[in-house]
């Protein structure tokens, strides 16, 4: 969306006003007025059209630039809007964006998950984004600092509907033994050193059981375990500020022991499928590595595509 947009729908939103007069004030032709009406249209704006001219009915469901009333200083300053895209993190790989750039999607067609596993999207009703970090990190630092953004995700979410949210080490966010969001961390590594990395998010939110029915017995939305519709848009103004909050006050003991504190199945009997492990759950180690409980030791692992299940 440009500045002429912006302005349109500042100029119909209170009364009804005629592709004359917006064209006089704008100087361009009623044709242009009419494209750029088609074009807030194609956006989700719904605008009544008659012989006296142009009036705003609602604004937009989707998350557009113009409709998010971010808070933050640097996350999201720079924000891509897709209504479609592949996905939100090959975009954001593909190109090189400043810091703090968040690539945002109502849909994905191709959602990734980890090791070629496929991310399901519902357009509209989910959280599809990438937020692009260019700072330099150490990779021992990585993992705990992957751990704030599903921590963040949590906390927002907790917050807001009171849900029991519990964070599935390492990335995944599950209610009541159901997942409701995934992360997709992805990161450029020059030497020793992280340069780039790329956090995707995908949340289910408003999504209905038909929404997710090729997955109805792993997944689940907010909305399901609520009961009642939650308000994307400032679920997602909220979750960018906790992220920053977070990142610029990373402190590795704290986000360690609030994760250990959500941890899924903790003091429980698990399975690291991929190492063929079984034990119990202790908890973290100061990495941010997972610690099982087997063959009388205690094992550290930490790969973050582990995949964790309760043993049978
Ligand atoms: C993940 O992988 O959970 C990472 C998902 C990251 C998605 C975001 S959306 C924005 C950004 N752009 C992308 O292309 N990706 C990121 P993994 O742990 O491998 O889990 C994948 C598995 O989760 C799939 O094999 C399914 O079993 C399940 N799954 C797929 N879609 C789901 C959904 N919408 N809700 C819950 N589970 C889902």
């Amino acid at each position: 969306m440009d500045k002429t947009d912006l302005f349109i729908l500042e100029q119909i939103r209170k009364k009804r006003v005629s592709g004359k007069e917006l064209s006089k004030i704008l100087g361009v032709s009623r044709t242009a007025i009419w494209k750029k009406i088609k074009k807030l249209e194609d956006l989700g704006y719904k605008i009544s059209h008659n012989k006296k001219g142009y009036l705003l009915l609602s604004r937009s469901p989707y998350l557009l630039p113009s409709e998010l009333n971010l808070k933050t200083k640097w996350i999201g300053k720079n924000y891509i809007f897709f209504r479609s895209v592949s996905s939100t993190n090959i975009y954001a790989k593909e190109n090189d964006f400043p810091d703090g750039t968040v690539v945002f999607a109502e849909n994905q067609i191709s959602g990734r998950g980890r090791k070629g596993r496929k991310w399901i999207s519902t357009e509209g009703k989910g959280l599809y984004f990438s937020v692009v970090l260019k700072k330099n990190l150490s990779p021992t630092d990585l993992l705990v600092y992957s751990l704030v953004f599903p921590l963040s995700v949590k906390k927002v979410i907790k917050n807001k509907t009171g849900l029991p949210v519990k964070i599935k080490w390492p990335n995944d966010l599950y209610i009541n033994n159901r997942k409701i969001s995934g992360f997709l961390i992805e990161t450029e590594i020059e030497g020793n050193c992280v340069t780039k990395l790329i956090a995707g998010i995908g949340i289910n939110l408003n999504q209905t059981e038909e929404d997710l029915s090729i997955i109805k017995n792993i997944a689940s939305s907010v909305r399901l375990e609520l009961g009642e519709e939650v308000d994307r848009k400032e679920i997602f103004s909220q979750i960018l500020s906790e992220i920053e909050k977070n990142l610029d006050n990373f402190d590795r003991e704290s986000v360690l022991k609030e994760v250990e504190e959500s941890l899924l199945w903790k003091g429980e009997k698990v399975r690291l499928v991929d190492e063929k492990v079984e034990g119990i759950l202790i908890g973290l180690n100061e990495l941010g590595g997972i610690r099982i409980f087997t063959d009388n030791k205690i094992k550290d692992y930490y790969s973050g595509d582990l995949t964790i299940r309760r043993a049978e």
